[in-house]
Formats: structure tokens, sequence, C-alpha cells
């Protein structure tokens, strides 16, 4: 058996939901930042009908589609059903190559005597996930990873659809260009105003057209347009940084506020790293003013953390440097410079790093079984948590 498998979720956030709550199956039902300047982090199915998708204003949402349930992201949630689709996969193949939450590449080399055939063994994965999960997902399978991407978006959701040697250039030919991977928004607009929509259009056009408006990139988009792309399946792919942001609905200048907010962010930032059993060196602070102008400041610790507190005391001294004079729109907070992390590391902590990594173990153990909302610090329940959004 030769070539990619892609792995897509369908509508991952808003079927977590639905699942999770049977009243909203078959409702349109959206999820996001549910505030003023709240963007749609994902719709159903069911909302999609709507004209309602992924990055839209919440309030054209509200517009578009006002009998829908408006649900506000529940990440921790999410990730936990992340991990367990990832677990799953790699039951498969040892080469998994996750991409983001939802989705991931499978290199299916060498599988040949474990599956009759490509589709018997996107079958099962299907029948695995939904059978553990009880949500579906869309599979697409071609030689390349270009190719099986773009695959399990045609027929979402749970779909499945191959694409095999000889069937690119029909498949891609009439597809706009912006369902090409990696083309975003911008390079979409570029391209449409130069009058090349359709991926076939971009196939065939001018390398010296093509170079004076994307340099290197040219090359790139050309081979991609003709179905040609020899990136590797890499697997276990470990994310660089770990971050979280919030945007606040009304500008703030209140420091208690503010560290109460790069509080929770730290809480949220160390969460995900224990989740993932890493650690990190490097935490870094970004603050964006009233007028969008945005700054980052960083610090390295003497020894990887996965530590609230510890991450807390570093964004509280970068945050206490800056000494901001504007209000300020968004916050966020990142760990990178990741090291996997081993127990046997603690044993050399600081000893009060031990005591806070005893803690943090307990609370998290509450965290798992009842949800993340069991146990807040009380200066993060003092304050009114309805001026933000995600
Ligand atoms: P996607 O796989 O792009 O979308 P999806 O799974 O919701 O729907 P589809 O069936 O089309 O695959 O993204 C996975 C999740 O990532 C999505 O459920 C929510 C989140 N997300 C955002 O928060 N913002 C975004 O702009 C996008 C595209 C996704
Ligand atoms: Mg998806």
């Amino acid at each position: 058996m030769q070539g990619i498998l892609h792995v897509d979720m369908d509508a991952f956030f808003a079927a977590i939901e639905q699942r999770d709550n049977p009243d909203l199956r078959s409702k349109p039902v959206i999820v996001g930042g549910l505030g003023m300047r709240g963007v749609v982090a994902t719709a159903s199915y069911e909302a999609r009908k709507y004209g309602v998708g992924s990055a839209m204003p919440m309030a054209e949402a509200k517009r578009r589609c006002p009998q829908g349930v408006f649900l506000p992201a529940d990440h921790h949630k999410y990730q936990l059903e992340s991990i367990k689709l990832m677990a799953l996969l790699n039951s498969f193949s040892p080469l998994v190559e996750p991409l983001s939450l939802d989705e991931a590449f499978l290199d299916l080399s060498g599988m040949d005597w474990l599956y009759q055939d490509e589709v018997d063994l996107a079958r099962k994965i299907k029948q695995a996930i939904f059978n553990t999960l009880d949500l579906t997902a869309s599979v697409g399978i071609a030689v390349n990873k270009f190719l099986a991407k773009l695959a399990s978006d045609l027929q979402k959701p749970d779909g499945l659809v191959i694409i095999r040697p000889g069937e690119e250039e029909r498949i891609l030919a009439d597809l706009p260009v912006k369902k090409m991977w990696g083309v975003g928004k911008v390079t979409a607009g570029l391209l449409e105003q130069m009058g090349i929509m359709t991926i076939g259009q971009l196939a065939s056009a001018d390398i010296k057209l093509l170079n004076k408006h994307f340099g290197n990139s040219a090359q790139e988009l050309l081979l991609l347009a003709r179905g040609l792309d020899d990136r590797a399946v890499v697997p276990n792919h470990e994310p660089k940084s770990v971050s979280n942001e919030i945007t606040f609905e009304h500008d703030v200048t209140d420091e208690e506020i503010i560290l109460i907010e790069l509080q929770a962010l730290a809480e949220k930032v160390g969460w995900r790293l224990r989740s993932i059993n890493n650690t990190g060196y490097t935490i870094t602070i970004k603050v964006r003013f009233k007028t969008f102008q945005t700054i980052t400041r960083s610090i390295t610790l003497p020894e990887p953390s996965n530590l609230d507190e510890v991450i807390y005391q570093a964004v509280k001294q970068l945050f206490e440097k800056i000494k901001p004079a504007q209000p300020i729109r968004l916050l966020g907070v990142s760990v990178s410079n990741l090291n996997k992390y081993s127990k046997q590391l603690s044993l050399f902590a600081e000893k009060d790093n031990l005591r806070r990594a005893a803690v943090t173990e307990a609370v998290d153990s509450l965290k798992t079984k009842f949800g993340k909302n069991i146990i807040k610090r009380g200066s993060l329940l003092k304050y009114d948590l309805s001026n933000k959004h995600d």
C-alpha cells in the first residue's frame, strides 16, 4: 500500500457540543467568542446552510442565523478529545503527523499486510473514531499530502474520497484556488485579481507572472496546482509553543484586572503544557493596545516549567517592565522552547517548585475528573469575567 491518508474531524468543536447535549443534535450550533468582538470558531453543518462559518464575526453569524444555538468554546474539552483522537490514530500506524487539533496525516506505506486496501483501512479508521469518540470524520487518500488533504474536504461531512494517480488534473481543474492548502485569503485575493480563479488556471499560469507577485513561493504554488508535493509525513510533530490570548470587549487600563487576566492565561497555558507532558524555557507576554500597536517581551527561565505559578510570576515581571500608558485591547501568554517533560527533572527542581508541582498535580486531577471550572483561584472568582472573549 502506498500513499497518504488525511483525517479531518467534521465541525469538530460544534460536533463535540452536539454529542454532549442530545438536544443540540440536528440544530444549528455555533461555537466561538460570544462577545461583541467575538468570532465564530466553527459552525455545525446545520448552521452552515445559513452561510455561517469559521472566522466570521459573531454578530454577522447572529444576523444570518438568529435561531442558532450559540456556545462559548471549551478548549480544554476539545483538547482532550484531540488527545484521544491522536492516540487512536497512532494505534493504526506509527507514522502519524498531527496537523491541528482535529486533523492528521498517516503514511500508508508498509500497511498492506494489515488491511485489504486503502478503502478498507479508511473505513476502519472512520468506524473506530465513531465507536470511540461518537464523532464523524472525513478521510482523504492520495499519493501526497496536498492531494490527501484536499480529498478529505471534498465530501464533508462523513466523507471518504480517494484521488487515484491520473485523476488529479480532472479533480483540481475547477476547484477554486482558495481550496488549496496554504493558500489563504490574501494569496487567493491576489490570484483572483490576476484572473486566476481555479486551480486548473493556476496550473497553466505563466511562471514569470507568478514570480512577479509571489517571488520564491511562485514555483511551489505552480507545483501544488499540478498536484505535485513531496513533503513527507513527519510523525509526532511536537508543537513549538503553547499559547493563549484574550481580546477584551472594552479596552482595559486597571492593573488589578490585567494581572488577574494574566494569571488566568498562565493557568490555561500551564494546563495545556501539562496535558501534552511538556515544559518550556521561554515565557512570552503579548500586549496589544487600543491603537492595535502590539508588543511582545520574553524571559528565559533557568529550568523549563509548566507550572501556572512559575509562568504567572514571569509574565507579571514582564508586564511590570512594560508599564503601558495606553488602554489594552488584547493580552497573550505563550511558552516556547519546549522541552519534553521528564518526571526525573522535578527531583532536581527547587524545593518551592516541587511543592507547586504537587499542588498542581492534585488540582489537575480534580479538573480532569470534574471539569476545568471546579477549582479557581480566589482572585479569579471575584473579578467579573464578562468583559472578554477568547
Ligand atoms: P476545521 O477542521 O477547519 O473545521 P471543522 O472541523 O469545524 O469543520 P470541517 O468539517 O470543515 O473540518 O477546524 C477544526 C476546529 O478548529 C474547529 O472545529 C474550530 C477550530 N477553528 C477555529 O477556532 N477557528 C478557525 O478559524 C478555524 C478554521 C477552526
Ligand atoms: Mg475539521
